[in-house]
């Protein structure tokens, strides 16, 4: 089971490569790695169970933020209110934006990530709506069309796997200007 001290921190060159194909089928390490990923996801949405281990509650946790310099990322992003099902739980590889909206987007609060200690403010302009394509851990290949809250995850996500971390799309000298071109989510 992952804890704080095991994910990678910025700084950490890991976290600043450009992560390597995911081949299927999965070899033993890979299953487990997306398993842990996965558990560390739902361990940390988990009110007493987060304290207990005093994980940072996640959405998302690419491989490279455990040190795997893999195109793998496990995704649980919960429904709107408790009990709902899911808008989307699972583990991606090999991820590619297929085509994406005009239409811009950023959640309305900013980013956060398990990597990054310091909280960077600001806007992170992203698409709102994006196509991708991925293989699911049977190694089959899903073409999946998201907007909104659950896009913005994939390409947290999906950033992690070319080095790039939120803060890079943050503007400086006004980190909470508006633009009339990007629709901010709640
Ligand atoms: C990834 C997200 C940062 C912005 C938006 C949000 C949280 C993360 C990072 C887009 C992707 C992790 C991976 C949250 C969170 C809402 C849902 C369910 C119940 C608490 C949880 C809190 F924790 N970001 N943290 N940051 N990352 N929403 N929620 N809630 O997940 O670094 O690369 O449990
Ligand atoms: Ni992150």
């Amino acid at each position: 089971m992952y804890l704080m001290k095991d994910i990678t921190r910025d700084g950490d060159p890991v976290l600043r490569q450009e992560a390597a194909d995911v081949q299927f089928p999965l070899s033993a390490e890979d299953r487990k790695l997306a398993d842990d990923m996965m558990e560390y996801l739902v361990i940390s949405q988990d009110e007493t169970e987060n304290e207990k281990y005093k994980l940072r509650p996640g959405v998302g946790l690419a491989a490279p933020q455990v040190g795997e310099s893999k195109r793998m990322a496990a995704i649980l992003v919960p429904g709107e209110f408790e009990d709902d099902e899911p808008l989307f739980k699972g583990v991606i590889s090999n991820p590619v934006i297929i085509s994406h909206s005009v239409q811009d987007g950023a959640l309305d609060m900013g980013e956060g990530c398990l990597s990054v200690d310091e909280d960077v403010a600001g806007f992170v302009p992203r698409h709102d709506r994006i196509t991708v394509r991925y293989q699911n851990l049977d190694g089959e290949t899903v073409k999946l069309r998201l907007k909104d809250y659950p896009a913005i995850v994939f390409q947290h996500e999906m950033d992690h796997l070319h080095g790039v971390l939120y803060y890079d799309h943050i503007n400086q000298a006004e980190p909470w200007a508006e633009s009339e071109d990007v629709k901010y989510i709640k």
